[in-house]
């Protein structure tokens, strides 16, 4: 179970299929009717470095192949999103893995059929937020966790209120 502070973070990627479908406006606002605050955001493409940090744990997969030319075949949303228990309540908006699977409901389930193009990515734990943020946002994070991947395209605005 996460942590309850108000002040947990987690890493969200609206994937390329949801802008390539123009749902970024549907997800992030289902994000704010929840209640949750975009402490940041920027819109990049990831490159193939990238994708094997941020898929460290699948990079020996079967699926890997195919799901790292997905994830850097388009732009994407990287947001950071916090509020109270942040990481469990966007992993139940996102819904399951596999959209043909995932509860009506939740992203997924309302708007993917496939189980690699599933419009969202969140992270799982406390662990996985506080690695993926200090990798998609570097400057947001503590100086020890930074990483070489500062985004190259856009523009990103951190604040803390
Ligand atoms: P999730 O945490 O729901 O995003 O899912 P996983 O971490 O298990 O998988 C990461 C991504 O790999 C998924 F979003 C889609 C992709 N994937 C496949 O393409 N095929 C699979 O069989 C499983 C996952």
């Amino acid at each position: 179970m996460s942590s309850t502070s108000p002040d947990e973070r987690t890493l969200v990627l609206i994937k390329p299929d949801a802008v390539r479908r123009g749902l970024v406006g549907e997800i992030l606002a289902r994000f704010e009717r929840k209640g949750l605050r975009i402490d940041a955001m920027v819109t990049r493409t990831m490159d193939a470095a990238l994708a094997d940090e941020h898929y460290d744990e699948h990079v020996d997969k079967p699926f890997y192949p195919p799901l790292k030319d997905f994830m850097t075949g388009g732009s994407l949303v990287a947001l950071v999103l916090s509020g109270d228990q942040v990481i469990d309540v966007v992993r139940g908006l996102v819904g399951a893995t596999d959209g043909r699977r995932a509860a009506a409901g939740t992203i997924r389930g309302d708007l993917s059929l496939s189980n690699r193009e599933n419009l969202v990515h969140a992270s799982d734990s406390a662990d996985s937020a506080k690695r993926e943020i200090a990798l998609w946002f570097p400057s947001s994070a503590d100086p020890r966790q930074r990483r070489r991947c500062a985004p190259r395209t856009g523009r990103s605005a951190f604040h803390r209120p």
